[in-house]
């Protein structure tokens, strides 16, 4: 087997969005790729553009099946097994209605993926990570994790859960090879909202459509900035928006 020259980078949720620009960052700086998501032609898709510039292993993964993380384990051939930066991106939104119109179905969803999916690959992973001489978790947060807004209920929850989770493993691992970061963009542009809109254009429109977002390349740069950092250190969290956008005032619902 040969060497690897740069470290191995997992990333969850490569299909789209910050997880595709990600893998696209990496691959043309060389670092041995592994890219998974549960959409198959995609990832063979993302695979046969990547191998020109790296090594590329594609694995059709559901993040919240644990047994299927497991799997991935034992499928990684020898030159991936090493894997040293996890890029836990994977997630998603669903709806933007108050909480008590919200579908108790959507909120399972959520959390299974941006808590549950999150925790089953950081567990799996963090053995191998942990014989690193260097490793970064990257856990994709959000603004939501820090700033509440109408119709964020449980993914703003979940989010909260990720960067509360990415402080808690740097306690423990504090001294160690391991880095964590709870990475927070604010609106960027990819299919997360036509997601979160159940495929309305109309609606992803009306917010985008001229709202300069932040998109998907400035994310994977600031992911690859993240994992170069020298390694004695560790950027613990880090909030991202457009310029374009900022907070509102406080609401005051005046009583009768
Ligand atoms: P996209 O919808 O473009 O990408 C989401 C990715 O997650 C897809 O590759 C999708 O792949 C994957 N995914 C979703 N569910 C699962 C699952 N159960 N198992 C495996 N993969 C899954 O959105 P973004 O790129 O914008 O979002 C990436 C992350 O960044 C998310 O965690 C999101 O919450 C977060 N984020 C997004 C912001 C935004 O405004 N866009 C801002 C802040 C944070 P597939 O469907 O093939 O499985
Ligand atoms: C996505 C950003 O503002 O839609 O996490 O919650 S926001």
């Amino acid at each position: 087997m040969t060497e690897n020259k740069h470290p191995v980078v997992l990333i969850t949720g490569a299909t789209s969005g910050f997880g595709l620009a990600t893998a696209k960052k990496f691959a043309t700086q060389g670092y041995p790729l592994i890219i998974t998501g549960r959409r198959a032609e995609r990832l063979e898709a993302l695979k046969a553009e990547l191998t020109p510039f790296t090594k590329v292993f594609s694995y059709t993964l559901d993040v919240r099946d644990d047994k299927a993380v497991e799997a991935l384990v034992d499928a990684l051939p020898a030159e991936f097994k090493e894997v040293a930066i996890l890029v836990n991106n994977a997630g998603l939104a669903l709806g933007t209605e108050p909480a008590d119109k919200a579908s108790l179905a959507d909120w399972h969803t959520m959390i299974d993926t941006n808590v549950t999916g999150l925790v089953n690959v950081t567990h799996c992973f963090l053995p191998t990570l942990r014989k690193q001489v260097s490793s970064s978790v990257i856990n994709l947060a959000s603004i939501a994790t820090n700033w509440a807004y109408p119709g964020s209920h449980v993914y703003g929850a979940s989010k909260a859960f990720v960067a509360q989770f990415s402080r808690n493993l740097r306690s423990d691992f504090a001294g160690s090879g391991i880095r964590v970061t709870s990475l927070e963009p604010g609106l960027s542009e990819s299919e997360f909202s036509l997601v979160r809109f159940n495929g309305d254009q109309d609606k992803y429109n009306q917010i985008y459509n001229n709202a300069k977002a932040l998109q998907p390349e400035d994310i994977a740069n600031i992911i690859f900035w993240i994992a170069e950092q020298p390694a004695h250190i560790n950027i613990n969290s880090l909030e991202v928006m457009p310029t374009s956008q900022a907070w509102d005032n406080f609401k005051i619902i005046k009583q009768q």
